[in-house]
C-alpha cells in the first residue's frame, strides 16, 4: 500500500467512524418512537379531546351506518350489547370498579337511581373502545345507551340527571328506578 492508498483508506474508515454512531442512534430513536408512552385509564390518547361545550353528536348510533356495508366484527359486537341490553354503560373499569372519574360518575347517577344496568369495561378490549367511538360518532368513554339509543358521555348524562331529563327519558322508555 503506497501513501496515497493508505490515506484513502484511513479517510474511508475515518467516515466509517462518523457514520456508524449516527446510524444506530437513528435505529434507536425509531424504535423508541413505535412505543407508547405508559399513561393512565383516563389519560388523553389518540382520540382523547376534551369535547368543546355544545359539540354536536349523533344521539342515534345506528343512523350513521350503510346498510350496504357489511358491519365489521367488533361493530357487530357493539350492535349486539347495545340491543341485547336495556342499559348499557361503556365505561372504564367495572362497575364495581371504575378506573375513571367519567365513569365513576355516570356510574354513580345509575347506581343511585337503582337502574339495572350493563357495564362494559372498555379497558378490556382494544376493539371495544376503538369501536363505540365510531359506533356512536363519540369520541370519548363513558357512554350510555339506553334501548338502543345513545344518550351521552359524562357531562350530558350529569347535566340530563340534575335537570331531572335522565329520569324523565328512563320512565318513558319503561326502564325501572327507585325513587331517589
Ligand atoms: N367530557 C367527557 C369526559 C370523558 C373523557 O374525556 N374521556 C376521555 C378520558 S377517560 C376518553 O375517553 N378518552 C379516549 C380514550 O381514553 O379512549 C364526557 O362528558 O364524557
Amino acid at each position: 500500500m503506497n501513501n496515497s492508498q493508505f490515506l484513502i483508506f484511513s479517510s474511508q474508515l475515518a467516515i466509517l467512524a462518523l457514520l456508524l454512531p449516527a446510524a444506530l442512534i437513528l435505529l434507536a430513536g425509531g424504535s423508541l418512537a413505535g412505543r407508547r408512552p405508559a399513561r393512565s385509564p383516563c389519560g388523553t390518547s389518540r382520540a382523547g379531546v376534551s369535547l368543546p361545550a355544545g359539540m354536536p353528536y349523533n344521539r342515534n348510533p345506528l343512523s350513521n351506518r350503510s346498510g350496504t356495508i357489511p358491519m365489521s366484527d367488533v361493530q357487530q359486537r357493539i350492535d349486539q350489547l347495545v340491543k341485547g341490553n336495556r342499559v348499557v354503560l361503556f365505561m372504564k373499569g367495572t362497575k364495581a370498579m371504575p378506573q375513571c372519574g367519567f365513569s365513576h360518575q355516570v356510574s354513580q347517577i345509575l347506581n343511585h337511581l337503582g337502574v339495572d344496568y350493563r357495564d362494559v369495561n372498555v379497558l378490556d378490549d382494544m376493539g371495544i373502545r376503538d369501536g363505540i367511538k365510531q359506533f356512536s360518532n363519540w369520541p370519548t368513554i363513558p357512554q350510555l345507551y339506553v334501548k338502543g339509543e345513545f344518550i351521552g358521555g359524562c357531562d350530558i348524562v350529569r347535566e340530563m340527571y340534575q335537570s331531572g331529563e335522565l329520569q324523565q327519558l328512563l320512565g318513558d322508555k319503561g326502564i325501572a328506578t327507585k325513587a331517589a
